[in-house]
């Protein structure tokens, strides 16, 4: 028997942007996914944009319901800034409020604990024309959007994220073009990444005023670097990957500072933020509670076969080359690796080198396309997710037993939702959306979670 402590949280996540639907109704100001899939150059994206997701907006009782069936005693989603705040500051959004007012206070009456998150990847587009994360004003904003969150929510929410993986927004925004405003600007990355860091620094002083009970953390997509041999110059590749992929937020977040080899690098290239010695006392003074960890796969890196054009704009991989792991396991359809001791070594970094700080998984699941396939007698038969988490909860559950501090586990998703780039290709849900008819069919997957739930662990 894999066994969870009796209080242990067993539940899912989603984000506002990828279920709520109503993206430009009931008041709610557009915010960057508006603009991907709606302006020009984006425009090429015209597969399915935000507009077409489940609905929770408006599905939210019944859904919640469907939480209680799943087995659900937590939930985690957002709050989408332009939809509380339509031009992301100034005046608020009531409907917004009420909305969310109920959601939470319907989660508590179900006995399902709300996990709210202030950020997942949707700045307002009012305040991305001013430049977003790369102008300081907007962290300012960004602080005020947090505190009224605390305010008006703060008794029906007692644990809060300031943010969902960060570095993905750094890195699709700033170095590749996956997210807008789509620039390969490196200096702009790191003053995006570092204004990140210090916003939710300043979220978590903002908190801890308000409210002395509950907790606030911030969820990172930990993504271990294995190095390709114990050769010394590929496990120095695997230590620059862990800088920038883990420790560039694991460390100002639960430390309060960033590491030396980082900042080293960081100046050595030019690229050095413009900050304030106010700013950085902000960060070390205002750390997490607690953790959120977003689990998918690991990264394998070895030393560079090439050396680095030292002209091209800057990117993590100057000092590592991605390396193929023969035998290793992937998932087909979303491109990722499945490693599930990369949970279990997680956890014994966080126990050995963050304070064993309280922490939970707030994301891991299997994207799988044409689930068609595999309905038997009406409903999705999906041994293979449920295999998935299985092999993860067992390494997890090892984890727990050898000390770590973990707390809960989240599953992506519950619904399934509308993906940033993939839209409804890569299905993760436990409960099957039909898109067209909007009905809801719980999978296989979503029964067996019901049952891992009520009996805080499986066989
Ligand atoms: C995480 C995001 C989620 C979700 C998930 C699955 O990085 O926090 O929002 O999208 O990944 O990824 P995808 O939808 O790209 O397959």
């Amino acid at each position: 028997m894999v066994e969870f402590p009796k209080s242990f949280f067993f539940g899912s996540a989603t984000s506002a942007t990828q279920c709520e639907g109503a993206h430009t109704a009931y008041d709610k100001g557009a915010d960057i996914w508006d603009l991907w899939y709606e302006q020009e150059p984006f425009k090429f994206h015209d597969e399915i944009g935000p507009g077409t997701t489940s609905t929770f907006y408006e599905h939210y009782q019944s859904d919640i319901q469907l939480l209680k069936a799943t087995g659900h005693n937590s939930f985690r989603t957002s709050i989408s800034w332009s939809r509380l705040f339509p031009k992301g500051y100034g005046e608020i959004n009531e409907d917004a409020v009420r909305f969310y007012k109920d959601v939470f206070q319907e989660l508590k009456a179900n006995g399902i604990e709300p996990f709210v998150n202030l950020y997942h990847f949707d700045m307002p587009a009012a305040l991305q024309e001013i430049g977003g994360w790369e102008n300081r004003q907007v962290v300012a904003y960004y602080q005020a959007y947090a505190k009224t969150c605390f305010t008006l929510f703060h008794e029906e929410v007692k644990h809060w994220f300031t943010f969902n993986e960060p570095i993905v927004h750094v890195e699709c925004g700033y170095l590749s073009c996956y997210h807008y405003p789509c620039k390969v600007d490196p200096k702009a990355a790191v003053q995006v990444a570092y204004h990140t860091a210090l916003a939710s620094a300043l979220a978590i002083r903002e908190y801890h005023k308000i409210d002395k009970e509950g907790k606030i953390g911030i969820v990172l997509n930990l993504t271990p670097a294995y190095p390709r041999s114990d050769h010394p110059a590929d496990v120095k590749a695997a230590t620059i990957a862990e800088l920038f992929a883990n420790k560039s937020f694991l460390d100002p977040s639960v430390k309060g500072e960033y590491d030396p080899m980082l900042v080293e690098i960081i100046r050595k290239h030019d690229l050095m933020p413009t900050y304030t010695q106010e700013d950085l006392q902000v960060i070390k003074e205002n750390r997490v509670d607690f953790l959120g960890v977003n689990y998918y796969q690991p990264v394998r890196v070895c030393a560079k076969a090439n050396m680095p054009n030292p002209d091209a704009p800057f990117t993590p991989e100057y000092y590592f080359d991605r390396y193929e792991m023969p035998g290793r396991k992937m998932n087909p359809y979303r491109g990722w690796e499945i490693y599930p001791k990369g949970i279990y070594d997680i956890a014994m970094n966080i126990r050995d080198n963050y304070g064993n700080i309280e922490w939970m998984i707030t994301e891991n699941g299997m994207g799988v396309e044409n689930e068609e396939r595999f309905r038997k007698d009406g409903r999705i038969e999906d041994d293979y997710r449920i295999a998935f988490f299985k092999d993860h909860l067992t390494w997890l559950a090892k984890g727990i037993k050898e000390g770590s501090h973990c707390i809960g586990y989240h599953v992506w998703t519950f619904i399934d939702c509308w993906s940033w780039l993939n839209a409804y290709k890569n299905r993760y849900g436990l409960v099957e959306l039909n898109l067209a008819t909007q009905e809801r069919i719980i999978k296989k997957s979503g029964r067996w979670f019901k049952e891992l739930a009520e009996h805080h662990g499986f066989e």
